[in-house]
């Protein structure tokens, strides 16, 4: 998924990051005219190959906040989307057919910060927050060709203390076992110390040193977009596809899902005693204090009543059963 203030390239990124273009139904216009403001949550799947390896990747795009006078919440449509992909991930596995579960569930955000400002704002602090807790959030340093290299490194280092001081949360890099090669040692270090992962994103195709590349072209030269020495594309895309892709859907399985599904289940339970408790209420009140009009019809309305909630119960019990089940057995098969 990706997110983050309007206009900072999201759409553009996700485009050049698969080499696919996501946007070729919609209009006949050329490539860098195709993309246009996205104005509602969007998903799109690609079909990969990786190493020989086909991987069916879906993409979410989101539109970017920030235009709007009152941007209170802004978050709040994207931080619903992912709970809604949680919950049906959680109604599926719960019911019969559970082999073939589609797993839609959000492994990865990519947050795009803004190049012009000093650092995170007030209103990416509030949307990393609101999102730390339910998917693994990688952000990026958007539109990485308007800033030299050492601002681009200045920047790095303010906007990692921020997350720092704020106490955001974002994905973290598995730490490298101490018997790798040193080599191995080198490019894990090299990878945390990139974030925030410096992108630039580019619909067309430019020439250059003879070579057909994903750049932008400017009067004064040519970005590449897959060009190490001009931004992180490459490393962002490695890391996503290759190195970490496992650790993200690992740690959303482990920890984000796993929070999510203790709450729904801490809350059915609540729901449980509560009607319990209720409908232990009623019956007590029943045989204390009969109703005082129609005893013989209402006895029986009550009865009805009690029984249908009796019912609801029993099937909510046996679907806490069910999932404390399957929990059990998931935990006997690691
Ligand atoms: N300089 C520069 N411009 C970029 C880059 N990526 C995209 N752009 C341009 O920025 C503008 C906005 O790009 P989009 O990809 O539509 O931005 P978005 O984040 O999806 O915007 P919303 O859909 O409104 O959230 C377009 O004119 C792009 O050509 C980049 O890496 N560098
Ligand atoms: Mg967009």
């Amino acid at each position: 998924m990706v997110a983050g203030e309007s206009g900072l390239g999201k759409s553009t990124l996700v485009n050049s990051l698969f080499l696919t273009d996501l946007y070729k139904d919609r209009k006949l216009l050329n490539a860098e005219e195709r993309i246009t403001q996205t104005v509602e949550i969007t998903k799109h799947t690609v079909d990969i190959e990786e190493k020989g390896v086909k991987l069916k990747l879906t993409i979410v795009d989101t539109p970017g906040f920030g235009d709007a006078i009152d941007n209170t919440e802004c978050w709040k449509s994207v931080a619903d989307y992912i709970d809604q992909q949680f919950e049906q991930y959680f109604r599926d596995e719960s019911g019969l057919n559970r082999k073939n579960i589609q797993d839609n569930r959000v492994h990865c955000c990519l947050y795009f910060i803004s190049p012009f400002g000093h650092g995170l704002r007030p209103l990416d602090v509030e949307f990393m927050k609101a999102l730390h807790e339910k998917v693994n959030i990688v952000p990026v340093l958007a539109k990485a060709d308007t800033l030299t290299p050492t601002e681009v490194q200045k920047k790095k280092i303010k906007i990692r203390e921020e997350i720092e001081q704020y106490g955001i949360k974002i994905y973290q890099f598995p730490d490298c076992d101490s018997d790798e090669d040193e080599e191995f040692k080198q490019q894990d270090l090299e990878l945390k110390e990139s974030i925030p992962f410096a992108v630039i994103g580019s619909n067309t195709v430019v020439e250059a040193k003879g070579k057909r590349v994903r750049g932008r072209l400017y009067p004064w030269g040519i970005v590449e977009v897959e060009n190490s020495a001009h931004c992180d594309f490459v490393k962002l895309r490695n890391m996503l596809v290759r190195t970490h892709m496992q650790d993200l859907k690992d740690v959303t399985r482990e920890t984000h899902y796993e929070n999510y599904r203790a709450q729904c289940i801490q809350s059915m339970t609540r729901m449980v005693v509560k009607e319990r408790n209720r409908n232990k209420l009623t019956r007590e009140s029943g045989t204390d204090f009969p109703i005082p009009m129609g005893p013989a019809v209402s006895e029986s309305e009550t009865e009805k009543l009690i029984r249908e909630k009796d019912e609801e119960l029993r099937q909510m019990q046996e679907m806490l059963q069910r999932i404390q089940d399957h929990l059990i057995t998931q935990k006997d098969g690691h």
